[in-house]
């Protein structure tokens, strides 16, 4: 499991550096079919991916340079991506359809053209992966390859932002009629692996929608196009492109990618998996200055992003001193529930040396933790995290130290 464990890391690294070249906006080849289906999104050309290796799950990867835009809309073309596959579907929407079976009244098929007829909402959430900022990722190996990008977009850059449009899975669910023993659903995607993942009904009928629309523009292909599901607030997979089926069920089904591909276990339970991870807890980070920058000396904006799975981010505290004092950051407005938030403060470096962070809190007034205080709650000694091959772990939402030296360079001060 190691080797294949190391396998998997030297083959995301390689994938990501055609992330950074698709970052960079280089347009690559003339335009494709799917870009023309989509017309507004004829800035995403680029090379096509690769296959992956012989032992991966073929797996593709593009991190977001969270340290190059401003706000909190994650420009679509340098939207993370992490897909299943060895190549992204080529869907066509005139021929696509979304059904929906199971335990409802009256089985139904909806076309593309169906499902912008019914009533649409647009909201800003974030999409995490459960394996962002995971140890491993804090890696001086892995981020000293210039291809990866910045450290932090390396170790952080897989959660985005965007201005979802779509149609709640209630209206959807609704027009099917749910059978009284219906409680999960089963999400399935139109790729080559069929995606596929399990919904709590209670949470698909909350705040949950069937996306076709981000920032205004068709999906990307990379993102789903032309149909995803968006389940604000909760881990990455739940949020299944692509998305093909809706089955209704009355049980939770434990689908190949939350029992095999991510599930960790943990000592706390015994070396159990948990197998189902849901909501984002509260977390935040400096997105500038951050490692591999220059600290520049005197005045200097700190600036980062905040955001929580459960809701509105309501306060954001900075500390330059390794987390002994703590002052309040400015927040920029609108604050959006469940998405990225941008916030600001203002700071004068001395030239001395200084480990500076974020801790954000959000409305239902959970604060971020330390690294410390994770591995006390999921029982990973603080050696582990001292260890070549740190303990795996995913939703990882630890406050983030950057450290300044005195030549002004700033590393990752995670685990040091
Ligand atoms: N059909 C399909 N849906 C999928 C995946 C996939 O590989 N195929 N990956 C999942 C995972 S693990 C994550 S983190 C998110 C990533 O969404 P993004 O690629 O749009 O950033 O999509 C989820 N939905
Ligand atoms: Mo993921």
């Amino acid at each position: 499991m190691a080797s294949n464990g190391s396998d998997r890391r030297q083959f995301l690294k390689r994938t990501a550096a055609l992330g950074v070249a698709a970052g960079a906006g280089l347009a690559v080849g003339g335009p494709s079919t799917q870009a023309q289906q989509a017309p507004q999104g004829e800035h995403i050309h680029r090379e096509p991916p690769r296959r992956g290796a012989r032992y991966n799950i073929d797996h593709l990867t593009h991190y977001t340079p969270l340290q190059d835009y401003a706000g909190v809309i994650t420009p679509a073309s340098v939207h993370f991506v992490q897909q299943h596959s060895s190549e992204f579907p080529n869907i066509d929407p005139a021929t696509h359809r979304l059904t929906i079976h199971g335990l409802v009244d009256r089985p139904l098929s909806f076309s593309m053209d169906d499902l912008k007829r019914l009533p649409s909402v647009s909201r800003v959430h974030f999409v995490e992966c459960h394996a962002n900022s995971s140890p491993g990722s804090h890696n001086p190996a892995s981020y000293k390859n210039q291809n990866l990008g910045m450290p932090v977009q390396f170790i952080h850059g897989m959660a985005s932002t965007s201005e979802w449009s779509g149609v709640p899975f209630s209206v959807l669910l609704n027009e099917a009629g749910l059978k009284k023993e219906a409680s999960w659903l089963v999400l399935e995607g139109g790729d080559q692996g069929k995606f596929t993942h399990t919904l709590p009904l209670a949470k698909a009928l909350d705040d949950c929608f069937v996306a076709y629309g981000q920032n205004g523009e068709n999906l990307r292909i990379e993102q789903g196009f032309p149909i995803r599901a968006l389940v604000p607030g909760w881990e990455g997979p739940f949020n299944v492109k692509y998305l093909k089926h809706i089955k209704v069920v009355d049980q939770p089904y434990h689908t190949w990618n939350e029992s095999m591909n991510h599930s960790v276990s943990r000592k706390d339970i015994g070396d159990k998996a948990r197998w189902y991870h849901f909501q984002w807890a509260t977390k935040s980070l400096i997105t500038r200055p951050s490692a591999g920058m220059q600290m520049p000396k005197g005045y200097v904006q700190i600036t980062g992003l905040a955001w929580s799975g459960a809701g509105r981010i309501t306060k954001v505290e900075i500390s330059t001193d390794g987390g002994k004092s703590w002052k309040e950051a400015k927040i920029q407005g609108p604050v959006h529930s469940k998405a990225h938030t941008r916030f600001t403060y203002d700071w004068a470096w001395n030239g001395e040396e200084a480990v500076f962070m974020s801790r954000a809190t959000d409305e239902t007034g959970d604060v971020q933790p330390t690294v410390a205080e994770l591995g006390k709650n999921w029982q990973i000694p603080p050696e582990d995290w001292k260890k070549e091959e740190r303990p795996r772990a995913i939703h990882f939402n630890a406050i983030q130290p950057w450290k300044v030296n005195r030549d002004g360079s700033i590393i990752d001060a995670m685990f040091i």
